[in-house]
């Protein structure tokens, strides 16, 4: 911990009682602490590092917490956790029990919401304004929005309200340029050209464009926003990276999100080169898809990066198509281009699928279109937390009458499934973990397959994706234990389901058991009047799984061998 101001700047309150000629050093030792903290545990720095003058000028003006801060995401806001009382944590971040990776208010008074996924800043900042009115209670509200988050329709959304409210919301536009990787679409030339006649015509108070990193310019546009009596937007250009050089020189990202890395040259300490994840393999294969068939093409709601798809655009511009954080548009664009006779592969996390869920439902399944999801992140995504756990895919997915939910054991698997989702004639789901790839193993077949098998089993392990493989350990000194990848959560292949049936069945899935996979499978037997031992293993279905390690918080859902191996022999006892 930092000796200098840092050491005694730990409240909103602290910050304001700074003489002004001070801040200056608190940004700089912001930004230094920010840097070694990312270099210890890895972090959103790149866009925390934007923003230090915004959060010390916002902490400066607004009195949190009867003024309320609503960041959009929350990555950014690094600077906020800081002055905010938890310096002294912040080395835990990320990590269980530690610091959340967003903002959280059941950790600070001063997190006025929570949030994780983007564009919902200006909706739930307006939605506090208004009950802070009805209930007379005193406080301003300020959205803090990334250009980014406005390529996303939630923010229109918002902004359509809130510009004709009379309400005075504030909202801090942080124009850096980017989203994760530069920022894509026609918005991002609206900012440049068209700022000021863009908000006003909605109705908006412009202040503007403020350099975000000049602190005494910016102090006196903030001052000038919170005196406002009418909705406003300040607009403010600042640098993601800013002060890092190697942050300042990533081209691709500005350092968006970090592993720890060395403090010298921001080279990662724990690299990953030549340890291919499932995102790369799944990547792989539709590169393969891609080169062998023109109808093929790729769309991905500005995760680029995330999705390990940046050689796939530099191989195949025109048919591989970022759209924004607009996930909802990802999929009814999938729709369209399907509908008019592309295959279309829609690459897409887990959690943020959710957001579009109306459009899988009413744009794809009810017309019965071919597209195909690849859902990345799919089960305990580790540090990223609560808001970003992909828990609820095989749940909101198989109940879609005609919706195919796979899974692959081994990248070796995405072939076969691909090839098998584009000659489907409705939607298609392969979902797949975040990390790196177990050993390569065989692929034959498409349909479910034992991974180990027994004459006659006393209890089956049924499996949904790679968990199979801690199944395949947790029976291995068994004889009488067997293991089935089912590959499918819909439709469910039911001869090899019911025959496992004869025995006790643990499944297993890296999803939640409320109406996932084993779900499924006890709708089937009892459909069949079935009645055999059953355990459902997963992610809990009555509460969220917050941040840490994701193979610690696999043992500790029981998912790992151990686990599987404990429920078996409670079931069989
Ligand atoms: C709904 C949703 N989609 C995707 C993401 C992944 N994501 C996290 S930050 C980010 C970029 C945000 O860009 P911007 O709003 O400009 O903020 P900046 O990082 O530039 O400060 C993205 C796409 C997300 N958090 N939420």
């Amino acid at each position: 911990m930092s000796a200098g101001l840092l050491g005694r700047v730990d409240s909103p309150s602290a910050v304001r009682a700074l003489d002004e000629a001070q801040l200056p050093q608190l940004c700089a030792e912001l930004r230094d602490e920010l840097i070694a903290i990312c270099a210890q545990v890895g972090g959103h720095l790149g866009a925390s590092l934007g923003a230090v003058e915004l959060i010390v000028a916002l902490h400066r003006v607004f009195k949190s917490p009867v003024d309320r801060l609503v960041f959009d995401v929350g990555h950014q806001a690094y600077a906020h956790k800081l002055l905010t009382g938890r310096a002294p944590r912040m080395r835990t971040l990320r990590q269980a029990e530690g610091v959340a990776p967003f903002l959280d208010p059941l950790e600070s008074e001063h997190d006025a919401f929570g949030a994780g996924h983007a564009c919902t800043a200006i909706s739930v900042g307006l939605g506090i304004l208004a009950a802070k009115k009805h209930a007379h209670e005193p406080g301003q509200v300020v959205a803090v929005v990334g250009d980014g988050a406005l390529t996303g329709g939630l923010s229109f959304e918002g902004l359509n309200n809130a510009g004709f409210s009379s309400l005075p919301l504030k909202i801090v536009l942080n124009d850096n340029g980017m989203s994760i990787s530069h920022n894509v679409g026609a918005v991002p030339r609206m900012l440049t050209e068209h700022s000021r006649a863009f908000f006003e015509s909605l109705g908006f108070t412009w202040l503007g464009t403020v350099d975000g990193h000049a602190l005494s310019e910016l102090l006196e546009a903030t001052r000038r926003l919170a005196k406002s009596p009418r909705p406003a937007v300040l607009h403010v250009r600042t640098q993601k990276g800013r002060g890092f050089a190697p942050a300042e020189d990533d081209g691709r990202t500005r350092g968006h999100a970090m592993g720890p890395y060395e403090l010298r040259d921001g080279k990662l300490v724990r690299s990953r080169a030549g340890q291919a994840t499932f995102s790369d393999a799944f990547v792989g294969a539709l590169q393969r898809a891609m080169e062998r068939d023109p109808r093929v093409v790729a769309v991905t709601p500005a995760m680029l990066e995330g999705s390990a798809m940046v050689g796939l655009k530099a191989r195949f511009p025109e048919r591989v198509f970022d759209v924004g954080i607009a996930e909802q548009h990802a999929v009814a664009f999938s729709a369209g281009l399907a509908h008019a006779g592309a295959r279309p592969v829609c690459c897409i996390y887990s959690t943020f699928l959710q957001r579009a869920y109306d459009q899988i439902v009413h744009d794809v399944a009810l017309p019965g279109l071919p597209v195909i999801f690849g859902i990345d992140r799919a089960g305990v995504v580790g540090a990223d937390g609560a808001t970003h756990q992909g828990a609820y895919d095989v749940a909101f997915l198989r109940n879609l009458p005609g919706m195919t939910v796979a899974a692959p054991v081994w990248g070796e698997d995405f072939d076969g499934l691909l090839t098998e989702a584009l000659a489907a004639k409705g939607p298609f789901a392969i979902r797949f973990p975040r990390g790196t790839l177990p050993a390569p193993g065989g692929s034959e077949g498409t349909r479910s397959r034992w991974l180990k098998r027994s004459s006659k089993p006393a209890l089956t392990f049924l499996t949904l994706g790679p968990l199979g493989l801690a199944a395949m350990e947790a029976a291995r000194d068994r004889s009488d234990w067997a293991v089935l990848d089912a590959r499918f959560a819909a439709p469910l292949d039911e001869g090899a389901i019911l025959e496992a049936a004869r025995g006790a069945i643990v499944t297993v899935e890296d999803a939640t058991i409320h109406g996932g996979f084993g779900s499924a499978v006890l709708e089937l037997l009892a459909a069949k009047k079935i009645a055999t031992r059953v355990a459902l293993l997963g992610m809990p279905g009555d509460r969220f799984v917050r941040h840490g390690e994701a193979r610690t918080q696999r043992a500790q859902l029981g998912l790992d061998a151990a686990g599987l191996r404990r429920a078996a022999e409670e079931l069989l006892r």
